[in-house]
């Protein structure tokens, strides 16, 4: 072919692949008219042999532990576990900081290795010593008193474990018996495994099985328990419901097209983890499984079962509330993790330690992002960035979708509408912002492209299941392969990809989203990858599934690390995810709708990623599909503005939605509901640096601020950001008020905007206008705030501190803190950040201080920053002077106002630095 030719035939190569992807977002959108998920596309519980297996309480089998067999060593509990189908080993594991962990595997003959996704984890768990003495051994069971206070009992027959706190029962596993476990076997066609245990089909879909079933499955019961929570990605209520009679929740990552509501049908990421909370504790439990995984979920009392005899001594056992989840895995081993607790800060601790925090974001990820799929060349882009200038709207990042490459050919640019990369990036940096480009997983098969043609030649692509050729399958370039991230050299190769050489036209002001990754192939059994599909390591993509997209994000957040030699903080969003996702990536909910409803569900759904360790969180703001009004648009900022990842979204066949193409009033509400987020941006970036120290969410649930407000646990309209924060958005249309409750005991409430004080607990109504965000400062707190708006965050980086002061229900005491450090490299780790509390107080008859602290005296940065104004609300003394002292001597008076009727008082221009400890007196 002479070079000509080539040429002619690589761009018809190119068109047609363009004019598929429009073809296929023609068809997409065209099914988009008939707005459902098409369910017959997914698996129900009774399609997959395993689930309908396990579920089925014909099959239970009863597993006992051989007596003979338990070994007890300095931190475990080693035994055999026999039933009449097979031989397993089982471990109890004692972890620090109440944390014990449960593992059950074939024995040491067994004719393969089970995968364990041990990658999700941030560290080796530490195991904690157990004394001889702490033992007690009986014909019937091992009782060992954990270092955590609990008594831990493994009863022989039947097979059960028992977590107690002093007398009372708080978890059991396998007291429904549901352990089942399929080991490996040879095929022998005399005997009957099970439908679909040697092979299974689904559409047009065939999984050939080559290894048989390999399904792990038990039971966790939560005793004491009515409300539980977690199992993220669902679009579903926050509190777990019961599924008898239904199909149980689904764990298995996928591009769901159109996802409905209130369905507990898989999507796009899994955590396998649940949350129990009642008004004396919590606890969770982690079943730590990447393949497929279902999860039923039962409520009852305690009077029914086994465990009976075990509840409470002081209450009969019909009080006793009880929850049980059965865990069904199609592959892998079981290996669970119970976290005890007590309180919800030390579930999200000992979670957090385990998995892992988000670390520090640079602050523009926390601030505004404008997206649409797609903006269409430079030129375009460059009049969005200068729009929001035009209209005084703040925004930090302007988004890249899919069409951007050059044919689907990630890390490259169209050659003509983005023929200019860098400057285009140079330009939106010279006022402060970013911008983010899509990278997917999937690499166009096309040996001119130069991922492809490296990943071929390296034998980095995943092969199909006769591990002879790469997998092929469809996806937006036609058709492409996928990068085998299971393979660590994969790894490396995919993080070098960031380098600024090798992704050409990047800058350090790029950043990263990854789309697509559960994986999705169009042309694959319910849009994914075949199961029988091979992985590096002889591992079968059924057995890594769900922690596929997890390696890719976690690659992109390391090769963006490498970029910079480590000096600079990456910012990465995914959709798909897995335990331990937050440690790299925010998290987004994929492609939802713009409807009311999708709006009210963005509460559960962010809610359950935040109590599952993941907390930058957020959802398509305006919805993904389908055209928005304005008033849905207008209210679904409002909300976003309180959520923790805040990005404006829309299909590409979507009206073009950017907030001045709407009327002034709707603008202006959009406008105002993006500067409130900018006011509150020190809080949040104080809120995201103490989640990365204590693993606490910064979106959280009414019930972990007040973990005794029962009233509270099924809350899914308002939300705390922080612990200061309410927040319960307008999430319906043509509303003139929307009734809000406000939780605790002895706690004041202020409306942020009236100063108005609320006493709880007890519901309130609230008017609200289209201006109105309906949230409260909780008394008792102090929240550091900028009120000076610019285009974009890093422009406020110097800019003075308003510290808004809300008085206890006493009226004698508020307190919060402030972090702050350059919002972008690391140099906070080596001590340039500061972190600095306030403290308000009754100090006598007569006086009352203001205190700042310092605390956390290894951060050093001493910036420029001084505090302009200090609001204090709930000030029902008459103040008669303020004077500021840096020392005990020269005091310097200062001005202030106070309102008799709203009882708020502004103390302006204290003069005050951020790192520097001060005390303001107000004499009475
Ligand atoms: O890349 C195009 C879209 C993207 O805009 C969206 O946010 C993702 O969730 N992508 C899905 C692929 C196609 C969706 C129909």
């Amino acid at each position: 072919m002479n070079a000509d030719h080539q040429h002619i035939h690589k761009h018809s190569e190119v068109d047609l692949s363009n004019l598929m992807g429009r073809l296929l977002v023609f068809l997409l959108s065209v099914l988009a008219l008939s707005s459902a998920v098409d369910r017959s596309n997914f698996k129900t519980c009774d399609q997959s042999g395993f689930c309908k297996r396990h579920r089925n309480p014909a099959t239970k089998v009863e597993y006992a532990v051989i007596g003979d067999s338990v070994k007890i060593n300095e931190t475990s509990v080693n035994a055999v576990l026999k039933s009449a189908e097979n031989e397993l080993h089982l471990s109890v594991l004692f972890l620090e900081d109440s944390t014990i962990r449960v593992l059950i595997d074939e024995n040491a003959n067994a004719l393969r290795a089970r995968y364990q996704p041990l990658d999700a984890l941030a560290r080796e768990p530490s195991q904690q010593r157990i004394a001889e003495s702490d033992v007690t051994r009986t014909e019937e069971s091992v009782v060992i008193n954990a270092p955590s206070g609990h008594t831990i009992s493994v009863q022989f027959k039947p097979f059960r474990i028992d977590v107690q706190k002093k007398d009372e029962l708080l978890l059991s596993l396998n007291s429904g018996s549901f352990l089942k476990f399929e080991h490996f076997r040879t095929k022998d066609e005399s005997r009957d495994d099970g439908e679909g245990f040697w092979e299974e089909s689904f559409k047009s879909h065939t999984d050939s099985k080559p290894h048989g079933s390999s399904s792990v499955g038990m039971d966790v019961s939560f005793v004491g328990f009515k409300f539980v929570y977690g199992l993220p990605e669902h679009a579903d209520s926050f509190v777990l419901h019961s599924t008898a009679g239904q199909e149980p929740y689904r764990m298995y990552n996928l591009d769901v097209f159109e996802f409905e509501l209130n369905t507990n049908m898989a999507l796009y990421g899994s955590v396998p983890y649940i949350i129990a909370h009642n008004p004396k504790q919590s606890a969770s439990v982690l079943w730590l499984n990447a393949a497929e995984t279902w999860i039923d979920i039962d409520s009852s009392t305690a009077d029914k079962g086994v465990l009976a005899s075990l509840v409470d001594k002081f209450r009969s056992s019909q009080e006793v509330p009880q929850i049980d989840a059965h865990f069904m895995s199609e592959s892998g081993l079981i290996d669970v993790f119970l976290f005890l607790g007590p309180t919800p800060n030390d579930v999200f601790r000992q979670y957090s330690t385990l998995t892992g925090v988000y670390p520090l974001p640079p602050q523009f990820a926390i601030a505004y992002h404008q997206c649409r799929w797609n903006y269409n060349d430079e030129e375009d882009v460059a009049n969005v960035h200068a729009g929001f200038d035009e209209h005084d709207i703040p925004m930090d990042v302007l988004w890249l979708d899919i069409e951007h490459t050059d044919g689907k050919k990630y890390f490259t640019w169209d050659p003509v509408k983005f023929a200019n990369p860098q400057k285009m990036i140079n330009e939106l940096a010279a006022k402060g912002r970013k911008m983010v480009t899509i990278i997917d997983p999937h690499i166009k098969k096309d040996d001119g492209y130069h991922v492809y043609k490296d990943a071929k030649d390296l034998g980095f692509f995943i092969k199909d299941k006769d591990g002879a050729k790469d997998y092929e399958g469809h996806c937006w370039p036609g058709a492409s392969m996928y990068l085998d991230f299971v393979n660590p050299a994969v790894r490396d190769y995919w993080a070098g990809k960031f380098s600024y050489e090798q992704y050409s036209g990047s800058t350090k002001d790029l950043f990263t989203w990854n789309d697509m990754n559960e994986p999705s192939v169009f042309s694959g059994p319910e849009v994914t990858m075949h199961k029988d599909a091979k992985h590096y390591d002889d591992w079968e993509h059924r057995d890594i599934h769900n922690i596929y997209g997890f390696y890719q994000h976690s690659s992109t957040y390391r090769g963006q690390q490498m970029r910079s030699n480590n000096k600079l903080r990456p910012f990465v969003l995914t959709r798909s995810f897995f335990v331990g996702s937050q440690r790299t990536a925010a998290v987004w909910t994929g492609d939802n709708m713009a409807d009311w409803g999708h709006l009210k569900s963005s509460v559960p759904m962010l809610l359950s990623l935040s109590v599952a360790g993941i907390p930058h969180v957020g959802a398509d703001v305006g919805g993904f599909f389908k055209n928005v009004d304005e008033q849905l648009l207008a209210r679904w900022y409002q909300a976003a503005a309180f959520q923790p990842f805040f990005r404006a979204h829309a299909h590409i066949d979507c009206k073009r939605r950017e907030p001045w193409l709407f009327s002034e009033g709707t603008k202006n509400v959009i406008r105002d509901a993006i500067r409130t987020r900018y006011s509150f941006l020190p809080y949040w970036y104080t809120l995201f640096y103490e989640h990365s120290i204590v693993g606490k969410p910064v979106m959280r649930p009414l019930w972990s601020e007040f973990p005794e407000d029962e009233s509270s646990f099924d809350e899914e309209r308002e939300w705390m950001v922080g612990s200061a924060v309410l927040v319960r958005p307008v999430m319906d249309p043509d509303v003139e008020s929307v009734s809000l409750y406000l939780p605790g005991r002895n706690e004041v409430w202020y409306e942020w905007d009236t100063h108005k004080a609320r006493r709880s607990p007890g519901a309130v109504y609230v008017d609200t206008p289209m201006s109105k965000i309906p949230h409260f400062q909780r008394g008792g707190t102090i929240i550091p705030m900028r009120e000076r708006i610019r285009r974009a965050s890093s422009l406020m980086k110097d800019d003075p501190i308003t510290l808004y002061i809300a008085s206890n229900y006493k009226g004698d005491f508020a307190n919060g803190s402030l972090y702050l450090d350059d919002g972008e490299s690391y140099e906070y780790k080596n001590g340039n950040y500061l972190y600095w509390s306030f403290q308000y107080k009754k100090e006598g008859e007569s006086l009352y201080t203001i205190k700042s602290k310092n605390l956390d005296e290894s951060g050093v940065y001493d910036p420029d920053v001084y505090i302009e104004k200090i609001v204090i609300r709930g000030v029902r003394y008459y103040p008669r002077s303020v004077h500021m002292y840096y020392d005990d001597y020269n005091p310097e008076t200062l001005e202030f106002s106070h309102d008799r009727d709203s009882h708020v008082m502004v103390i302006r221009k204290p003069s005050a630095f951020v790192s520097r400890e001060f005390r303001i007196d107000i004499h009475t």
